[in-house]
């Protein structure tokens, strides 16, 4: 039997096309149903560009169904003039009667008016369907609107006897520990997130690119640590394929707590999400101050016996795949 999940796991589904590239908008689906049957469906896909209600209403053949029609939505449906009209007033305007709303949007400008103003205009309103999913869908708007921070995802990879890299290179080129494919894999990761960050260390020592030359997704924002001014203004970051910020000492105080800091100066610049890509110190940084939410670890065949250890993460909740040859754990923290 079809019922609100049913739909609000579609509107899901489809608002995941998104991931990517909505920054600084939610990722949002929706569907219209008539009769127990998906009539029109569509889902947001850009900044400025239409929301999914409106997607979802134009793609609806016969409008003279509207006025008898469910419209399903992941998101409250938004009450404000931004770089778009309200959704509320074109559900008003198109007659539709009954409204299934997954969760409520945590942007100050609508939170609880879009649903208000539903009420108000005399329609069915049904809030809080998969709630616990359409939340986690937008794990990082809510973070960011909720906690005045990014959404923060660790990534590392070590050896099989934990360690990050060699004592001594031997080479000046980085020590790949992971495959081909989870190498692709984390440029798909850099696709979803906002932004990429990494340490001063890691820029001078491996020369980055940080962009996802090995998908076809957007680029992060690269935003690097540099408090001394220690980083060659040669070095890859800079090459002006992407935006880069740098994070030097006239952006915040490095003696204080150096993670609330850099998140508080991400929120300022409007960042979302990021994901750091090292070093040890600045990963571990984040770690002892507690600012993260996921932590996604390679583990691969390979033994250094000496060299950088890798972070330490203790008593969180993990979840374990087998990527090819390399073992994937990933952390969450639910504090
Ligand atoms: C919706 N449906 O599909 C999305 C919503 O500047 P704008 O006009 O694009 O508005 C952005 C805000 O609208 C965003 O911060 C969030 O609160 C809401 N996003 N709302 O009804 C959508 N993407
Ligand atoms: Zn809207």
């Amino acid at each position: 039997m079809k019922t609100h999940d049913t739909y609000i796991k579609r509107c899901i589904e489809l608002a995941k096309n998104g991931l990517g590239t909505t920054y600084p908008n939610p990722l949002v689906g929706s569907v219209i149903v008539y009769n127990n049957e998906i009539i029109g469906e569509g889902w947001h896909r850009k900044s400025g560009e239409p929301h999914a209600e409106v997607n979802a209403i134009n793609s609806v053949k016969d409008k003279s169904l509207l006025s008898k029609s469910t419209i399903y939505v992941s998101l409250e449906p938004c009450s404000h003039f931004g770089k778009t009209p309200p959704c509320c007033d074109l559900i008003i305007a198109n007659k539709i009667p009954n409204v299934v709303i997954g969760t409520i949007d945590p942007f100050a400008k609508v939170s609880g008016t879009g649903i208000k103003k539903l009420i108000e205009a005399g329609k069915n309103v049904t809030v809080g369907i998969l709630e616990d999913e359409c939340n986690e869908l937008n794990k990082r708007f809510f973070t960011f609107h909720n906690k005045k921070r990014p959404y923060i995802i660790l990534k590392w990879a070590e050896s099989e006897d934990g360690f990050i890299a060699p004592l001594s290179k031997e080479k000046k080129e980085p020590v790949w520990i992971t495959n081909e494919f989870s190498r692709q894999l984390v440029h798909k990761w850099r696709s979803e997130e906002q932004a990429i960050l990494v340490g001063t260390n890691t820029v001078i020592e491996d020369n980055p690119s940080l962009t996802t030359r090995d998908w076809s997704g957007n680029h992060p924002i690269r935003i690097v640590l540099d408090q001394n001014n220690r980083i060659s203004k040669e070095s890859h970051i800079f090459d002006n394929q992407v935006k880069s910020i740098t994070i030097t000492k006239e952006n915040i105080n490095f003696n204080n707590n150096i993670a609330l800091g850099i998140t508080d100066f991400l929120f300022n610049e409007g960042i979302q999400s990021v994901i750091i890509e090292g070093g040890r110190q600045t990963l571990q940084t984040f770690i002892d101050a507690n600012i993260w939410d996921e932590a996604r670890v390679f583990s691969g065949e390979i033994y250094f016996k000496s060299g950088t250890k890798a972070p330490t993460i203790s008593g969180e909740n993990s979840k374990k795949e087998k990527i090819l040859n390399d073992e994937l754990l990933t952390f969450f923290n639910y504090d």
